[in-house]
């Protein structure tokens, strides 16, 4: 008898929809089973971690969290930067179809994907990170002269997610992706930021989008996060939050970074206004981009970030990559490194049960 099917068909009625009311059935599945996931444990995530490890690449099975803890990671990130351009490769240099071939098979072994994006500036054509200007968000909006090329742009990740992901599972079945864009829009780091965009003008922003891949491309396998940076209070969070109905997952990206800020305060107090901002709008919570660069804390998964994940509700919490071309950026444990022994403490601790891609229930039914 499977326990997790049973629950699931026990507890549907009652589960909130996702933003798409016409999400697939494995897409409605991912979402319960995103609820449900939070009473057993955080499931831990790294990003780009079956393309690449710290001092390797494209070499098929490895991963760097696997051979620090015998499994994989539960969730995938992934990053689709370059893809609005028709470029087969990736800014990471990643090729597309890797990405494609890789997050088919982490599906297949019952895992989690998510994809983020740092599309380039529409007007200037320099990188996301490229926030000189006001006008960039405003200028992709209907109206705005750069709107046609941001359609184009939807049009290419929608091949992505719907046309791509479709060809490559056995069963003819999309994927289901935890799709988190235009994130980090608390702080100013990217050109739709808090200080080049007003707050409504993101929030049409992200009505957009969902709508035109929803509406216009019939994209019916994606859940929308939502992932501000460091953020002061509950009005500081919600403050360009799109409402209700365009949000599955409330996320937080928060970097350890000890020079600006007191991680275990700072993140005691994020991730529990994260919880309650979830029971509140009826979502489930997840800590989306984190991690100390190059972990020279070798202590820090016990020590800082277990204490701010446990007790949060949290459904997943997924550390940044470990950069194959440059050894200090990384934020994921990798085999011999010396922080290794604590993240196979973090890992087996029981207080905070953390799951790994084998330890998962089937998320998709
Ligand atoms: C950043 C860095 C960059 C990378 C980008 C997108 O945080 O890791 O090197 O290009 O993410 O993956």
């Amino acid at each position: 008898m499977d326990f997790w099917r049973a629950f699931s068909a026990a507890c549907s009625d009652t589960t909130p929809l996702p933003a798409d009311p016409q999400a697939t059935p494995e897409t409605q599945a991912l979402y319960r089973n995103l609820f449900r996931i939070a009473d057993e444990g955080v499931m831990f995530g790294h990003q780009d971690d079956a393309l690449y490890g710290h001092d390797w690449k494209y070499e098929e099975g490895r991963s760097d969290v696997r051979e620090c803890c015998g499994d994989y990671p539960a969730v995938f990130g992934w990053e689709l930067g370059g893809l609005e351009t028709g470029a087969d490769r990736s800014i990471d240099d990643v090729p597309f179809a890797e990405i494609t071939r890789l997050l088919c098979a982490a599906y297949g072994r019952g895992a989690v994907n998510t994809v983020s994006w740092h599309p380039q500036n529409p007007e200037s054509g320099a990188s996301a990170w490229d926030g000189k200007t006001s006008t960039a968000v405003s200028s992709i909006l209907p109206g705005g002269a750069n709107h046609a090329q941001f359609r184009l742009w939807l049009d290419r990740l929608a091949g992505f997610f719907a046309f791509m992901l479709s060809l490559r599972t056995d069963a003819g079945e999309y994927v289901p992706v935890l799709f988190r864009p235009f994130h980090e829009h608390t702080g100013s780091g990217f050109w739709w930021g808090e200080a080049q965009c007003t707050p409504d003008e993101y929030k049409a922003l992200w009505r957009f989008t969902v709508e035109y891949l929803r509406d216009v491309k019939g994209v019916h396998n994606l859940l929308y996060v939502y992932s501000p940076d460091l953020y002061r209070d509950a009005e500081h969070y919600t403050e360009r939050y799109p409402g209700d109905e365009w949000v599955d997952v409330l996320g937080l990206d928060a970097y350890h970074r000890p020079q600006d800020w007191d991680f275990l305060s700072g993140g005691e107090r994020m991730l529990s206004t994260l919880q309650r901002l979830g029971h509140e709008h009826g979502k489930p919570t997840a800590f989306t981009e984190t991690g100390l660069e190059g972990i020279p804390d070798t202590a820090w998964w016990t020590r800082r970030l277990l204490p701010v994940i446990r007790g949060k509700g949290l459904s997943y919490v997924l550390v940044w990559r470990n950069a194959h071309d440059r050894p200090t950026h990384f934020f994921g444990p990798w085999h011999g490194h010396a922080s290794e022994p604590d993240f196979r403490k973090f890992a087996a601790n029981r207080e905070q049960p953390v799951l790994f891609e084998s330890q998962l229930p089937d998320m998709y039914h």
